[in-house]
């Protein structure tokens, strides 16, 4: 059974993709060209159709005048519906009226696939469709050329933050993602049945790259899906996020961790304002590198600062989203830039395993780097001292009989060490000026979502 011929297509065959549409300039006046994409628009005047085609870097108009195609491109064009993946042979011609400057006539034109009727529209500027839809339908969401462009966007960010690491002594490495117990606490563990055994999905790989130190690599780092089981929807919690973790021995106090967090931003900004600069402008973003250093501000001066606003927190209460708005105004007027460390939070609201402070009673070497009013990174010192270790889980009223696979490892002689954790959603959401975390969630998994 032929089964190109059932679902009414060409087969594929050897003639290659020669060009992207971003490529068709013109400088290639006159050249035979062969292109693959989906038909983005069709407009049909009749005797003449002209289609835009689409492919993963842009879009071409492909000009069909009856007179001067073959018989069969003009017929075939006519069975052309949005986002028929086509093949298009032609030539290269001037066409001063459109943004390109330059369009195809094609001498062959192949249908390699059909589409249905679309549920939702992948040209861009239509009437806005929901996001709860548009989620619905994220594969086709996602061939819209802004919404690809996020996920191009983050790629570039990962891809240079990475670079930055790698060229200074981090290993990657791939710890377990399901656990034994909660490293963050367990108020958002999801729970899983492992055989006759209870699991957790792991919250965050903080125990294991920080093993990894102990078990002599020296600077780990790990990109990674992690989950928290946060029962509310909000604008930037996600329940499985893309967790940019780093860690590192031998440092002399937190201020190491911090300082690698900043060259390591400014790498990754600066690289991906060159290499994503097409959708970058695309989407109208300008890509500002902040200035090193980032200012430092205490927990205790953020409360001060709140507080002189009017906003009323205790020291040990988290910052609540009114807080985080209200400093989205304040650290740009008060420090000139919007990336600023938040650092010495109280022992209640940090992890069993932070350093406590030498210097500020009741505070830990620990920070939050908050990026245009939102927190992006949480980091700090950790505790290599067995037995300091072993108090802090006592004190926040965990059982150390049930970590020993975390504790144990520092009898054994653990260097000095911190890190620190980044979400990637959420740096893509700050960096893009996106609203809803789920925008730069490939695929999001919420309170009510598991698929797509
Ligand atoms: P924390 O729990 O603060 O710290 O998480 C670190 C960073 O992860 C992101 N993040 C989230 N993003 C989307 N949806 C969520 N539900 C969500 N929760 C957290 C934020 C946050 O700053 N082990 C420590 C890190 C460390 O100290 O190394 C940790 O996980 O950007």
């Amino acid at each position: 059974m032929d089964f190109y011929e059932r679902a009414g297509v060409e087969p594929i065959d050897d003639a290659p993709r020669t060009h992207y549409t971003s490529e068709i300039v013109p400088a290639l006046t006159g050249a035979e060209v062969e292109l693959m994409g989906w038909v983005h628009i069709l407009r049909d005047k009749g005797r003449i159709k002209f289609l835009v085609l689409r492919d993963e870097r842009g879009t071409v108009q492909v000009t069909i005048p009856k007179k001067r195609v073959p018989e069969e491109v003009f017929e075939v064009s006519g069975t052309l519906r949005p986002e028929t993946v086509v093949a298009v042979h032609g030539t290269v011609v001037e066409a001063p009226q459109v943004e390109r400057g330059v369009e195809v006539i094609p001498s062959r034109l192949r249908v390699l696939n059909r589409s249905e009727p679309l549920p939702i529209d992948v040209v861009e500027g239509k009437a806005g469709i929901d996001l709860d839809t548009r989620l619905n339908h994220r594969i086709l969401d996602l061939r819209k050329p802004r919404v690809n462009a996020v996920f191009r966007v983050q790629h570039c960010l990962v891809r240079f933050a990475r670079e930055y690491l790698e060229e200074n002594g981090f290993v990657e490495v791939h710890t377990p993602k399901i656990v034994a117990e909660a490293t963050e606490g367990g108020a958002n563990l999801f729970e899983i049945k492992y055989f006759e055994r209870k699991a957790f999905l792991a919250q965050s790989p903080q125990f294991y790259k920080q093993l990894m130190l102990l078990a002599g690599f020296g600077r780990v780092f790990e990109v990674a899906p992690v989950f928290r089981a946060e029962k509310h929807n909000t604008r930037r919690h996600i329940n499985e996020y893309t967790s940019f973790d780093l860690e590192m021995a031998w440092i002399r106090g937190v201020e190491d961790v911090m300082a690698i967090e900043e060259e390591m931003l400014c790498h990754a900004f600066s690289k991906t304002r060159e290499h994503a600069a097409a959708e970058l402008e695309l989407l109208g973003v300008e890509l500002v590198t902040p200035r090193i250093p980032f200012p430092r501000v205490k927990y205790a001066g953020v409360i001060d600062m709140l507080a002189s606003e009017g906003k009323e927190l205790e020291l040990t209460d988290d910052l609540d989203p009114e807080a985080e708005r209200m400093l989205a105004e304040l650290f740009p007027e008060r420090f000139g830039t919007d990336m600023v460390f938040i650092t010495h939070y109280p022992l209640e609201l940090r992890p069993a395993y932070t350093m406590p402070s030498m210097t500020d009673e009741g505070m830990t070497e620990s920070f939050d780097l908050t990026y245009k009013g939102m927190e992006i990174t949480t980091g700090g010192q950790r505790i290599h001292l067995y037995d300091l270790l072993v108090e802090r889980f006592r004190a926040k009223g965990f059982n150390p009989d049930d970590f020993a696979f975390y504790l144990d490892p520092f009898r054994y002689g653990a260097p000095p060490h911190g890190g620190l954790g980044l979400g990637v959603e959420r740096l893509t959401m700050q960096v893009l000026g996106i609203e809803n975390i789920r925008e730069a969630t490939l695929l999001p998994r919420d309170r009510d979502r598991l698929t797509p």
